[in-house]
């Protein structure tokens, strides 16, 4: 068990006392060892020396990728390479990747968010976990692997791909738990189904899941394949990786390791500082990392957050499962578009797979929307009316839930692209 209880379940204050005393040290520390905090600071007239109660933060200036970039590749760290311990990267979709790094210290702290995240999930030394994040300069793999084999699970760094030998491992081995994006779980199932394996042949009952979205309609569909219960993760590469915040087993929200991580919703418009509950754009400052400390990060994630104690007993904030990033957003005809919006339409509808792309062209000076849908029966296509009444049916709840009409299309099973790690199902051609 790597249930920390003098620290996950500390009431508010204390935990806030914790927060703001390293909130104290580390402002100063970058103020004094990363120049770009030196110069944002003095830029801002913000003085390190100011905090006095947590909400101060608010006078600090923020923190984005843009930092990032400008800094690449170690320009954001705050330590020499001699203490850096390992480097990872993200992919990013253009230009260079965004650089990260850790100390040892960094390191054992990130194992210890993790094994207190799978543990809360409900994985022990029981479990037989199959990780297939890739391996690599990507955060996931290596960050679930040290947090499991800290609670004493036995780990199988299988990486992403070849999806036939994941699944006879998964049988062979007898695993018990998947670590996936839920997209990658989705096809695990579904090559499990395609080789013959019924999830019950399988020992598999927990899925530690994360690095994307998903909507709960899907995810209840990524159990039902695979005949487990699937946990979120969250976290990303600029502030550690995997290892931010995670849901228990009773998936009220995803709990945060508030004692490293100190989180604000703001309001992406006007960078005001929202209330509990309120939704609006994840800010986070890192509070004990030493290679990389980053002060109010903008992580562009929508959610909210409650500092009410959750039933399994541990006290630390919590956050909502995202509905998506501010720049995923859609802007279609003057209308905001979530694509989980539309995920959560679809998975609703027995006759359509979970696999669907959106599709958002311009033409002339009208903005058209097209969902294409993968039946989970081809025979639908061969009768006109079936056809008919089944993108009628869609249309009509796409129009109810977004107030737009859409393009249903409906394509053979089997005919969308899968994915090994992050989805693509948003194509936005309007600027091609
Ligand atoms: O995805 C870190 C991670 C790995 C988290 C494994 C959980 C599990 P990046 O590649 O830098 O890092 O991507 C970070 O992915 O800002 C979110 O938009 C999205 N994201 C991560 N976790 C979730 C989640 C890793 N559980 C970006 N739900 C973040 C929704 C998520 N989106």
């Amino acid at each position: 068990m790597f249930f920390q209880k003098d620290i996950e379940t500390l009431p508010r204050q204390e935990i806030e006392k914790i927060q703001l005393d390293k909130l104290k040290h580390i402002t100063k520390y970058c103020y004094e060892n990363v120049p770009m905090y030196k110069k944002k600071f003095d830029d801002a007239g913000f003085d390190p020396d100011k905090i006095r109660t947590l909400s101060d933060i608010k006078y600090m200036p923020f923190t984005t990728k843009a930092d990032f970039r400008d800094n690449y590749p170690f320009g954001m760290f705050a330590v020499p390479m001699k203490k850096v311990t390992r480097i990872h990267a993200s992919s990013g979709t253009t230009g260079k990747p965004t650089v990260v790094g850790y100390t040892k210290n960094d390191l054992d702290m990130w194992s210890d968010c993790m094994a207190r995240l799978v543990t809360a999930a409900g994985a022990s030394d029981d479990d037989i976990v199959q990780i297939s994040f890739g391996y690599g300069l990507f955060t996931g793999a290596l960050g679930l692997h040290y947090g499991l084999e800290k609670i004493g699970a036995t780990v199988i760094p299988c990486s992403s791909g070849n999806t036939e030998k994941q699944v006879m491992l998964m049988k062979d081995f007898g695993t018990t738990a998947l670590v996936a994006t839920p997209s990658y779980a989705l096809r695990i199932g579904e090559v499990a189904r395609e080789m013959g394996v019924k999830g019950d042949e399988l020992k598999l009952r927990l899925g530690l899941f994360g690095s994307e979205g998903c909507t709960p309609e899907m995810r209840s569909q990524i159990e039902d394949y695979l005949h487990i219960l699937a946990t979120d993760n969250y976290g990303m590469s600029e502030l550690i990786g995997p290892g931010v915040s995670g849901e228990c087993h009773l998936r009220q929200g995803l709990h945060f390791n508030e004692d490293h991580f100190l989180p604000e919703i703001i309001s992406p418009d006007t960078c005001e500082v929202l209330g509990e509950g309120e939704e609006g754009e994840l800010v986070i400052t890192t509070l004990s990392k030493e290679a990389l400390p980053v002060l109010r990060y903008r992580t562009k994630d929508i959610t909210a957050i409650t500092y009410e104690k959750c039933e399994c007993g541990r006290t630390h904030a919590r956050m909502k499962k995202t509905t998506g990033r501010s720049d995923d957003m859609l802007k279609i005809r003057g209308v905001n578009v979530f694509p989980s919006q539309i995920e959560s339409v679809l998975m609703t509808i027995p006759q359509i797979a979970p696999h669907y792309q959106i599709v958002v062209t311009r033409e002339g000076s009208s903005d058209r929307l097209e969902v294409k849908c993968e039946l989970v029966d081809g025979s639908v296509l061969e009768s006109f009316n079936a056809l008919n009444e089944l993108q009628s049916t869609i249309r009509h709840n796409l129009k109810t839930v977004l107030g737009l009409d859409t393009k249903v299309s409906l394509v053979e099973p089997k005919s969308l692209e899968r994915f090994e790690g992050k989805a693509k199902r948003v194509f936005d051609l309007r600027n091609k």
